[in-house]
This record gives C-alpha cells, sequence and structure tokens, in this order.
C-alpha cells in the first residue's frame, strides 16, 4: 500500500491505508481500531482508516498547543504568508493527485475535481496569504473621555487551537475554507475530516511538511462523530475554538459539547434553498442555471436548490424544459470526462434520499422525472447512485418542500405575486442561500434584499468570490467566514489603550 503523503493513482482492488497526522509525522492510531472508506460509484473500499482514539485527540491537540510556543507563533507575518503561497503552490503541482484521492472518497466527476474543488483549495492559501503579508491591522481610535486622553490599538491574536470538524459534499474546498485562515492569523489546527472522505486532508499533511508549515501546527485526526474523534476534540479542554460544517442537528450537538468549555463555534449548517423565477427572466438562462443549481454534485452542496417558485405565466415550459436537464446526466466512471452524474456519498445517504422519494409519493406529488435508480452496468451497478428528480403538486407544508434532502432534487409551485414569492422563499426554518432569476434588475434587488438567506444570487448560482462574506440565517449557521470576515473567528482582538493624558 502506498504511503499516505505520497498517494498513487487509484485502483480499487488495493485500498490506502491511512494514518492519522501529528505532530508532522503520520501515526498508526493508539488503539489499532480502522474504519474503511468506499468509493461511492462502485462501493469498492478505497482506504483502510485508522480511527483517532480520545489518546490520538490529545496527542494532536497537545501537539498543537506545543506549537503555538514554537517558531509558528513568534514568525514574521511575511514568512508566514510565503509558507502559505507554497502550500497554494505544492497542491497545484500535485493536483492530480489531490483530484484521485477526492475522487475515491467522492465519485465527483473529473473535471470539476481537477479543474475547480482542488484549485479553489490551493486559492484559499493564496487569498489568505495575501491578507496575513498586508498584516490584519486594524484603525487606532482617539478618544476623549472624562478618564483621559488615550488612543486605542486594537490588535490581532491567534485563537489558539482550532478544531475543524467537516463535511463530506466538497471535503477539500471546505477543508481549507477552515485551514487557509486558521493558519493565516497564527492558529495551530486539528482537522477532522468527514469519516465518509478521509483523503485529502491526510495528504496535505506531507505538503504541509514540504512547504515549511513548523510540526504541530497542522493535524489530522480521522474518524466518526459521537463516542469518536469529533466528540473527542469538541471536548478537548486544549481546543480554543471549534470551526463547523455539516447538518444542524450536528452543529447544535457541538454546541452543547463547547459549551461547557466556553470555546466559540462557527457553524455552516444546512439549507432548503429557494429559487424564484420571474416570466420576465431570461428563460434559457434561468433554465440552465438551476438546473446547475439543484444537480450539481449530485444536489450535495450546501447552496443547492431544492426549492422552485416559478411565475405561473411560464410555469409549464419551466417544468418542461427542467425535466429535460434532469434526464440529461449520464452515471459512469467518475475518471472518464464522458460521465455526467456522479453518485450520492454512500448507499447509506441513498437510502435516506429514497426514504424522502416514498414521502414525496405519499404526500401525493406529480413526479416530473426521476424517482429512482438509474441503470448501470458492470461494477458501477454497486454504486450509489440516484435519477435526478424532480416533483410537482405538493403543499408547502410536505416533507420533502420543508426538509434537506441533500440530493439533485427539487419541487416546483408556481406563484402569482411579488409578495407570494417572497413569503414563499422565506417559509423555511433555514436561510443559507437563494436565486432570484428576472430581467428587471430593480425588481431583482429588491426581492433579493427581502430573501432570509446568506447568499442570495441574481441572475446567477454558485458565482462565489472566496473573499465575500459566507454563512447562514435561521438553522443554517451562526456567524461569517470568508476573508476578512473570517478573521473575528480565527483571531482575539486585544485593545491596547495608551493614556495620553
Ligand atoms: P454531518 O453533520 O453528518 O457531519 C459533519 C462532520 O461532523 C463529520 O466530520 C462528522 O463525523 C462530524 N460529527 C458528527 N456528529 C458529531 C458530533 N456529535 N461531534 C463532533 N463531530 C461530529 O454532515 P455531513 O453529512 O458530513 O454533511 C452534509 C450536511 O452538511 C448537510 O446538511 C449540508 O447542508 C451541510 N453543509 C453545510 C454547509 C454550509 O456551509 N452551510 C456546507 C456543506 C455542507
Ligand atoms: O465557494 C465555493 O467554492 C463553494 N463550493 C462553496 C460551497 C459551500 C457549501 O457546500
Amino acid at each position: 500500500m502506498p504511503p499516505e503523503g505520497n498517494l498513487s493513482p487509484q485502483t480499487t482492488t488495493t485500498p490506502r491505508e491511512l494514518h492519522n497526522f501529528i505532530d508532522g509525522e503520520y501515526r498508526p492510531g493508539a488503539s489499532g481500531k480502522k474504519f474503511e472508506s468506499r468509493c461511492p460509484s462502485d462501493n469498492a473500499v478505497v482506504a483502510i482508516v485508522d480511527e483517532a482514539s480520545r489518546e490520538d485527540v490529545d496527542q494532536a491537540v497537545l501537539a498543537a498547543r506545543a506549537a503555538l510556543s514554537g517558531p509558528w507563533g513568534s514568525m514574521d507575518l511575511g514568512e508566514r504568508a510565503a509558507i502559505l503561497n507554497r502550500v497554494a503552490d505544492l497542491i497545484l503541482e500535485r493536483a492530480q493527485e489531490f483530484a484521485d484521492a477526492e475522487i475515491s472518497d467522492t465519485g465527483k466527476l473529473i473535471g470539476p475535481t481537477l479543474k475547480g474543488e482542488i484549485p479553489r483549495g490551493a486559492m484559499q492559501f493564496r487569498v489568505f496569504a495575501e491578507m496575513a503579508k498586508n498584516g490584519f491591522a486594524m484603525d487606532a481610535i482617539a478618544s476623549d473621555t472624562p478618564g483621559g486622553k488615550a488612543i486605542n490599538y486594537p490588535e490581532r491574536a491567534p485563537k489558539g487551537v482550532v478544531a475543524a470538524i467537516c463535511p463530506w459534499n466538497l471535503p477539500f474546498v471546505l477543508s481549507t475554507w477552515k485551514i487557509a485562515p486558521a493558519l493565516a492569523c497564527g492558529n495551530a489546527i486539528v482537522v477532522k475530516p468527514s469519516e465518509e472522505t478521509p483523503m485529502t486532508a491526510t495528504l496535505l499533511g506531507a505538503v504541509m511538511n514540504d512547504a515549511g508549515v513548523p510540526p504541530g501546527v497542522y493535524n489530522v485526526v480521522n474518524g466518526f462523530g459521537p463516542g469518536s474523534a469529533g466528540e473527542f476534540l469538541v471536548a478537548h479542554p486544549g481546543v480554543n475554538a471549534i470551526t463547523f460544517t455539516g447538518e444542524t442537528r450536528t452543529g447544535a450537538a457541538i454546541t452543547a459539547g463547547a459549551a461547557g468549555g466556553i470555546k466559540d463555534v462557527s457553524l455552516e449548517l444546512g439549507g432548503k434553498n429557494p429559487g424564484v423565477i420571474f416570466s420576465d427572466c431570461d428563460f434559457d438562462k434561468a433554465v440552465a442555471g438551476t438546473a446547475a443549481s439543484v444537480f450539481h454534485n449530485c444536489g450535495q452542496v450546501c447552496l443547492c436548490t431544492e426549492r422552485l417558485y416559478v411565475e405561473r405565466p411560464i410555469f409549464d415550459k419551466f417544468v418542461e424544459a427542467l425535466k429535460a436537464k434532469a434526464e440529461a446526466p449520464r452515471p459512469g466512471d467518475p475518471r472518464d470526462p464522458a460521465t455526467t452524474l456522479s453518485p450520492l456519498i454512500s448507499l447509506g445517504h441513498r437510502e435516506k434520499v429514497l426514504r424522502y422519494f416514498e414521502a414525496a409519493r405519499t404526500d401525493g406529488a406529480t413526479v416530473v422525472a426521476g424517482g429512482g435508480i438509474p441503470k448501470t452496468d458492470g461494477q458501477f451497478s454497486d454504486g450509489a447512485w440516484i435519477e435526478p428528480t424532480i416533483w410537482t403538486g405538493l403543499s408547502e407544508d410536505s416533507r420533502v418542500v420543508k426538509e434537506e434532502v441533500f440530493g439533485p432534487v427539487c419541487h416546483i409551485q408556481p406563484f402569482d405575486t411579488e409578495d407570494q414569492a417572497v413569503a414563499y422563499a422565506n417559509d423555511s426554518d433555514y436561510g443559507l442561500a437563494a436565486t432570484v432569476w428576472s430581467g428587471d434588475a430593480e425588481r431583482a434587488r429588491r426581492v433579493a434584499s427581502r430573501i432570509e438567506a446568506g447568499v442570495v444570487w441574481v441572475n446567477g448560482w454558485m458565482i462565489r468570490e472566496l473573499r465575500s462574506p459566507f454563512g447562514g440565517f435561521k438553522k443554517s449557521g451562526i456567524g461569517r467566514e470568508g476573508g476578512e470576515f473570517s478573521l473575528d473567528f480565527y483571531t482575539e482582538i486585544r485593545n491596547v489603550c495608551v493614556n495620553e493624558g
């Protein structure tokens, strides 16, 4: 088996052996417990992973704490920025390896993985290297109070040891989203990848070493949530802050686990994102953009649209056009550029999605497209495939309209007035993302400003600037990350008040 710091191209017959990455080295787990990771396109075992015990997590956190008082803690910001830029360079040099690892874990399509997600992970390090290079200076505040004249100098200090608990849907993009700002701000980090997708975070350990990141600054512990690495990390007294992306109910459990230690928590949680399509939209662009927003990555992006509201005059035409888009993608080998459908993350997740298919039928949905499992041949017949699925005819309180499915699905509802569309869009416990499609720029902006969501796209989807704020309203999360918006979470602010009286 190849060592995890140098992943050769995957063959499904030779699973990789993955250790935890602690204090700059790959270490076997202390308990000897292991778990399997499978590729969902054919259900083959692709990795045998050491499950981190409480002792392993303790070692990782202690290594991170020790690193804070080593060279990393006192490093010049320009030098830290240079190291982060080297991390980016090395990811790009090894992009094929990272893409191969990500595909093995997720069954994602080669094109968007190699050309999109891996370079985007590298770009996170560039963005935060640039910010570190410029310093994190804040404006001084002069004051003249009855207590005396003074100048206040707010300054940023690292938070300490950050725990990053990551999901499986965009493993590299969403873990680097946390790792890059944490390191740029001078913290040390312990990453807990999803048990479904341990590879890219593990491989990144070797890149960190090669780039000159001191041992202990970047650590990876593999395992599950409750009773495993996730829970041990959240409870560890040496962790100062927890950044989490995943399901809303997991976010609630993590917040409860962190409360006793008064640890800061940043939560990027679930969504049930609406798309509002007015009759005056550019029809073809709205259909293409909406299809991408529903079906991309098999619907497994927190920003995917699952509720569509279409103005009545174009409702039937829109439903027909989206049906054609739903029926086009084809399953197959994710490494073949001709494959256009990727699988769900696991057979277990497919069971959950199939239960929603059943719930939609029970509630009386019209199944416009999909609703089942696509035909696949040979080795791929064991994969976690699902048909892109469209429903109409449900009431707004049906389960598939209310709950996040996290698959390539949507329900389409007609609307008659702008107020009704906004009311539909906001009638959700979640508030992560939304789209508005209209040729009337003023109306589109007006509607966008009334939608309760952390990001509202007008006439587009997934145009995501890494320096823009990201996070959710309501049960979609707490806090904002992205560019400067990450700084308040990854740093403590100290105010130095100089008396000039
Ligand atoms: P999940 O909540 O099941 O798991 C996420 C991570 O939390 C995993 O690493 C898991 O092992 C860990 N975990 C689970 N229980 C834990 C516990 N009690 N203590 C500590 N760690 C625990 O989420 P998932 O299934 O991996 O991802 C899909 C979900 O993530 C969807 O709901 C999706 O909307 C959401 N998501 C949100 C965003 C966002 O930015 N808002 C982005 C991507 C995914
Ligand atoms: O900004 C991005 O690149 C991106 N893919 C964000 C997705 C977030 C939630 O899954």
